[in-house]
């Protein structure tokens, strides 16, 4: 098999780049190792940034988005029991805050691509890629049985913190950062209605919580906890008691209901600077993590492609390899700013244990400045709804 760009994973980063090199007349193959059946089942990001909404409607995979997206003009910030409210759409001239799951985003460009003819095969097993600092990068894999072959340009790796790609660049080559927070989050899925009309994110004495949704009828919410906590120690009653005290404020109730999906993660912030090597180009996930509480993972990842695809459509048009060379560069200041926010919006909201009080008043009186000051509330607001893109 061959093709011009092989993409190794159908999550976000990988179906964004195969519909943008689509619409860039270039060809590609996507191979994903879940089935299609489980990609589109994973439950994982909730908030979009205005112009990763803006870039689906233009890719013509908008029309569910803008029918069952949930459009917020802020968030809410709760702490020293009192709301506040963040008018997004105030400090940054209209930006909106949507609410629209990843998998939903991912179930639509799915679906679009292989409406298009692309080529994604799912299932796929042993990926690995060759030669990737030749002009002749291959990757192989098995499918049902038979080891098989895609001979490509170009490789994107794709496929997340724990795949393949980022492993094929020698250890000596690649720079990296890593930070480790000493706090997890614990994530469920209900079905209740929703209890308040936008995002609360509340800083308490027992901890952070996160309200949010995902249709009139599903919330999402999230409680920090241990990073090696076992869900199994987390009752139905625990985590409702838990989400009443983080979030409880006088006349308001949050409306209960069953648990369908419970499950904990772990927190780090990571950036692998050696964005390229070769023929091989990391994107999202693949190349950088943050902790959720900025909700900037997925919109990082589809910066990071939207850089690529230009790049990957100069050197098909022209022969040049600048704007390939340049990629890791023209991505690294948007994925540091994202790792900034992250970083910033974690450590002022959540109750790190081995801060003393000290520190604890000061994040208090970080939150307190924010939603008193037109200038750090509009800091905030163009981060959270996103950055303004720059090529
Ligand atoms: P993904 O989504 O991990 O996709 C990688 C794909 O590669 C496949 N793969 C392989 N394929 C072939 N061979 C192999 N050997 C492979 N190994 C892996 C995988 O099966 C998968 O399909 O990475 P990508 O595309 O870079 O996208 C990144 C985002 O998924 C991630 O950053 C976000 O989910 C982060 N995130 C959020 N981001 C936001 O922008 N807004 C949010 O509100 C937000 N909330 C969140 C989040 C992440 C969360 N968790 C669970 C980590 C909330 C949570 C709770
Ligand atoms: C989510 O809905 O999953 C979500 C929302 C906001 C965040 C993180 C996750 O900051």
């Amino acid at each position: 098999m061959q093709t011009q760009v092989g993409i190794i994973g159908a999550g976000p980063a990988g179906l964004f780049l195969a519909h943008l090199l689509y619409r860039a007349g270039i060809d590609s193959v996507i191979l994903e190792n879940r089935s299609r059946k489980e990609i589109e089942g994973t439950i994982r990001a909730g908030v979009l940034e205005q112009w990763v909404v803006d870039l689906m409607i233009e890719l013509g995979q908008g029309e569910r988005l803008k029918r069952e997206g949930d459009f917020h003009n802020g968030v809410t910030f709760q702490f020293s029991g009192q709301r506040h409210h963040i008018a997004m759409d105030e400090m940054t001239g209209g930006k909106h805050v949507t609410v629209y799951a990843q998998h939903e985003v991912v179930k639509d460009l799915v679906a679009g691509h292989l409406a298009h003819g692309g080529r994604i095969i799912f299932g796929v097993t042993d990926v690995a890629l060759h030669q990737i600092e030749s002009e002749h990068a291959l990757i192989t894999w098995r499918g049902d049985s038979a080891e098989e072959e895609l001979r490509c340009d170009f490789i994107a790796g794709c496929d997340g913190f724990h795949g393949p790609s980022r492993q094929a660049i020698p250890t000596a080559c690649r720079r990296e950062f890593q930070k480790i927070y000493p706090f997890g989050w614990l994530g469920i899925l209900c079905e209740a209605p929703q209890s308040w009309h936008e995002l609360i994110y509340s800083r308490h004495e027992r901890g952070f919580a996160l309200l949010s949704t995902r249709t009139p009828e599903i919330q999402r919410l999230y409680l920090q906890c241990e990073p090696s906590d076992d869900i199994a120690n987390w009752s139905d009653r625990r985590i409702w008691d838990e989400m009443q005290a983080r979030f409880g404020f006088p006349g308001w109730t949050l409306v209960e209901g069953p648990i369908f999906q419970k499950s904990i993660l772990a927190m780090r912030s990571f950036v692998c600077e050696t964005m390229r090597h070769g023929r091989l180009f990391l994107a999202g996930d693949a190349a950088h993590i943050v902790p959720p509480t900025g909700a900037k993972g997925l919109n990082l990842a589809v910066a990071d492609v939207l850089v690529l695809s230009c790049a990957l459509a100069a050197f098909y048009r022209c022969g040049t390899h600048d704007a390939l060379e340049r990629y890791p560069a023209n991505c690294l200041r948007r994925i540091w700013r994202g790792e900034r926010f992250s970083w910033y919006m974690t450590t002022m909201l959540h109750l790190d244990p081995h801060e003393n009080e000290f520190e604890q008043r000061i994040h208090l009186a970080e939150l307190d400045y924010v939603v008193h000051s037109r200038a750090a509330l509009t800091a905030l607001a163009e981060n959270y709804v996103g950055l303004p893109f720059e090529e």
